[in-house]
């Protein structure tokens, strides 16, 4: 994608129903590895909003993209008003364009939408107390369940097969084979790692076709800056980021949030000293997860909980080192070989799961691991 350029930013900007004139601020606003994501104002600094360019090279539908996103919301907003909730807090709010889109094309073809800013709330890159990343956890537990009775068949497929682990092992097996960029030679160490673990990326796909474990209706990017906390009371509030809500397993949102919360170090830690899987901290998300998500859940979908840490894990370590080695186009970057140091991360975090992993079963599925 081209960098966005502030014209093209506060055209945008000008397309969107914000109710008055606006300004823009050419900063990015976040931290997320996808979107360009700007905060916008208006002119009389009363109120601003989310202004996002959706990244076409990784959602090249953007109008299914958000045809999901809408009913996924009217859907959220509904549930958090028999709730007593608010909605207007709770639930991310599209803003439409001055036509009545709900995305809007520029000038380059770049699609954008905006949405209100969730105000005093703040997202955690890392987990600083174990009271925040239960709520994180209870917080996404209950999101499951609001989209429990969602009508899966109406949602568009934003990002095909995404978490197809083994076909992101064949991914990595074709980027390996190309190696465009001579980069394979420095990494044997990372190669043999995945190799090794070839047949455990099957297990959670195995689990589904035996009809083990039920296909729900799921996030499938829950790292934790992707809920909102209420900054003064530290309440869960928002579930953000619902690009690829789709078809998917429980274990993948309670995974990826063990992956980027479980641990003392940030996901793009570069000395691996300074690595360490906190056992503790997956027993606080595993108790609130299944605080508000766990009624339904059988044997076999709470053992598959513990293998969603560890497959989430080395997955999103395979995409990050795929991208590496074909050159870093997926990822947004800030420095050479973050994506090998991410991949190294995820790598070290597994190997520490893969120490303990007799536990993790245990702490999810106490009665029958
Ligand atoms: P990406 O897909 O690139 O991760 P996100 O939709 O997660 O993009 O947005 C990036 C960041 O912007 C989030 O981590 C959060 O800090 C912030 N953000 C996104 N939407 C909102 C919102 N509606 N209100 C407040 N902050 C938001
Ligand atoms: C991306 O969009 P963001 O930054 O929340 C990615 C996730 C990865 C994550 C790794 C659509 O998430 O799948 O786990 O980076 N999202 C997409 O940090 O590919
Ligand atoms: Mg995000």
């Amino acid at each position: 994608m081209k960098p966005v350029t502030e014209p093209i930013l506060c055209a945008a900007a000008s397309a969107f129903d914000f109710g008055g004139p606006m300004v823009c601020d050419s900063h990015h606003y976040g931290e997320g590895h996808i979107n360009d994501t700007f905060v916008v104002w208006r002119a009389d600094h009363t109120k601003r909003f989310i202004l996002q360019r959706i990244n076409t090279d990784t959602f090249t539908d953007p109008a299914g993209l958000m045809e999901n996103i809408c009913g996924v919301t009217r859907h959220l907003r509904a549930k958090i008003q028999a709730e007593g909730g608010d909605p207007g807090r709770e639930c991310l709010n599209v803003i439409p364009t001055l036509s009545g889109a709900s995305y809007y094309i520029d000038t380059e073809g770049n699609a954008w939408r905006a949405y209100d800013f969730v105000e005093n709330t703040v997202c955690l890159q890392q987990v600083g107390c174990e009271a925040d990343f239960r709520t994180v956890a209870e917080t996404l537990g209950k999101f499951q369940n609001q989209l429990a009775d969602y009508p899966a068949s109406t949602l568009h497929e934003t990002i095909a097969r995404f978490h197809d682990t083994p076909n992101r092992y064949a991914n990595f097996e074709k980027a390996l084979a190309a190696d465009a960029l001579g980069r394979a030679k420095t990494i044997a160490p990372e190669i043999a790692f995945i190799h090794a673990r070839k047949k455990d990326c099957h297990v959670l796909l195995d689990q589904l076709a035996a009809g083990e474990i039920p296909l729900r209706v799921t996030h499938n990017d829950t790292k934790i800056n992707n809920v909102l906390l209420d900054e003064a009371t530290g309440k869960g509030i928002c579930v953000i980021d619902l690009d690829t809500v789709m078809p998917g397993l429980s274990a993948y949102d309670f995974g990826d949030s063990i992956r980027t919360g479980a641990n003392d170090c940030a996901e793009d830690e570069p000395d691996q000293s300074r690595v360490h899987f906190d056992l503790h901290l997956y027993e606080v998300f595993a108790k609130g997860y299944l605080s508000t998500a766990g009624s339904t859940m059988h044997t076999a979908e709470k053992r598959s909980l513990a293998w969603g840490a560890k497959l989430m894990t080395l997955e999103c370590g395979i995409r990050f080192l795929t991208d590496y080695l074909e050159g870093d186009h997926y990822f947004h970057i800030a420095r050479p070989n973050h994506n090998l140091d991410r991949a190294r991360t995820q790598f070290t975090l597994v190997r520490q799961m893969e120490d303990v992993f007799d536990q993790m079963l245990e702490i999810v599925c106490p009665d029958n691991h």
